[in-house]
């Protein structure tokens, strides 16, 4: 029996400036943190940049017809602020909007519904010159840019997210170091300072896109993990518990309950935001949705000699991605169900969820990964468990539509449903790509 999921379910795929656009000098982009920290020289697999990518600048027309071909009803894309505002504040750079509404224009003439991430990481180098998001001010340069865009946008564009992974900026890039900018910062000071302005330029976005855009859905995507304790001892159980607060609620309670949780500000002593009055009502305005990106469950064990005094560890006899993370679907499910029973968003989207896995051309041209659809057929199950136990989910993007650039790993990691052979730039759908048609056609699940 296929599972049928509710009418209206919105199917869709999502990507990243950085990741796709390439074009980093063209028509007036400024440098962003990304660009800066790839050319940098051991921080990304191979050397590689994202200065060509999948040159989507140049060959968007091209991959709206693939979605087209697709059928996917929605499409997740994020802006590249150093193309509105190259120095991040300022003069507005008029060719950067204008690739935007080429951008939306097409989408709207192929049917295919906008979600807009306004922020995915690619900070205007200039703004990191003067601190980055360990500055205040960040937040309201940040808002500004925000009310460049919405104005611009808002009539074609109602679904708005502010900040895609908080957690990412926050500690990959401020205390363990392997995102821009980088920084290594053990204490999570940093990491501190740096959530809690994103999560100031948040509550300043939701009010200015309600203000630009009639009819607004304003969300924020959470990459969230179900935390499992190794044992039931409980060390391990208490280990757990930490790893869910530095990881799941620190983010989320700000956003749905207005406050940091209370166990993590202590464990963090010294390390924690500077909260000035009023911070934590703006933070916490109400929003329509929350986006979140799965991809598989963290196992925890107490360790007193690590860092956290925890280390995570991997479960026996489990499927692993080429990423190295456990294929874990039933995760989704409880992540949702907990999400839904914890913070009573509105509405819930999967923003993100797919894998990586080593795909190769065979000898006819074609790229069969039967584990990659094995895979969505498994987490797309357990996304509809979660709606017959109650949880708002409206709509499912997968990771992502084509190879791409993926960050620290560089081209290395393939997560596209359309295979990218980057020296021709051709797109060639692969089996998982076929397999997606036929969810999005029928609206169903084949089990
Ligand atoms: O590629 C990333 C994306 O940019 C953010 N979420 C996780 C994906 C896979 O690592």
């Amino acid at each position: 029996m296929a599972l049928k999921f509710p009418d209206g379910f919105l199917w869709g795929t999502a990507t990243a400036s950085y990741q796709i656009e390439g074009a980093v000098h063209t028509d007036g982009r400024g440098e962003s943190i990304w660009d800066r920290f790839s050319h940098t020289p051991g921080k990304i697999e191979n050397g590689d940049t994202g200065d060509v990518a999948c040159d989507h600048y140049h060959r968007y027309a091209e991959d709206i017809r693939l979605m087209a071909d697709l059928g996917t009803p929605a499409y997740r894309l994020s802006i590249a602020w150093p193309r509105v505002l190259p120095a991040g504040k300022g003069q507005i750079n008029e060719a950067g909007l204008a690739f935007y509404d080429r951008l939306i224009d097409e989408l709207c003439k192929a049917g295919i519904v906008p979600f807009v991430t306004l922020y995915h990481w690619d900070l205007p180098q200039a703004l990191q010159d003067e601190g980055g998001w360990l500055r205040r001010e960040t937040s309201d340069h940040y808002a500004h840019y925000v009310d460049i865009v919405t104005r611009r946008l808002g009539d074609r564009v109602k679904n708005w997210i502010t900040f895609n992974e908080p957690l990412c900026i926050a500690d990959l890039g401020h205390a363990l170091g392997v995102h821009a900018p980088g920084h290594v910062d053990p204490s999570y000071a940093e990491a501190a300072h740096v959530s809690h302005h994103v999560n100031l330029g948040h509550g300043k976005a939701v009010s200015i896109i309600r203000a630009n855009v009639p009819g607004a859905h304003v969300g924020i995507v959470l990459n969230m993990a179900p935390i499992h304790a190794a044992s039931d001892t409980e060390e391990d159980r208490a280990a757990a518990r930490r790893f869910d607060g530095v990881t799941n609620r620190w983010y989320a309670d700000p956003l749905f309950k207005g406050e940091y949780p209370a166990d993590i500000l202590a464990l963090r002593g010294q390390a924690v935001p500077d909260i000035q009055p009023g911070d934590m009502q703006l933070i916490a305005a109400p929003l329509d949705f929350l986006g979140i990106n799965y991809y598989t469950r963290s196992l925890v064990q107490n360790a007193p000699d690590a860092p956290g005094q925890l280390k995570l560890v991997r479960p026996p006899n489990a499927e692993f991605t080429a990423m190295g993370w456990e294929v874990y679907p039933d995760g989704l499910r409880e992540l949702l169900v907990r999400v839904h029973r914890d913070y009573q968003p509105k509405a819930l989207y999967v923003t993100e969820n797919g894998c990586a896995l080593p795909d190769a051309l065979d000898e006819s041209g074609h790229v069969h990964d039967p584990r990659r659809i094995a895979y969505l057929r498994s987490h797309f199950a357990a996304a509809h468990r979660a709606i017959r136990e109650g949880v708002p989910l409206k709509g499912y993007f997968i990771w992502t539509l084509m190879d791409n650039f993926e960050w620290a790993y560089g081209y290395s990691k393939r997560f596209g449903i359309a295979y990218v052979d980057f020296p021709s730039q051709r797109r060639i759908p692969k089996d998982s790509f076929h397999f997606y048609q036929g969810v999005i056609r029928t609206n169903a699940v084949p089990e």
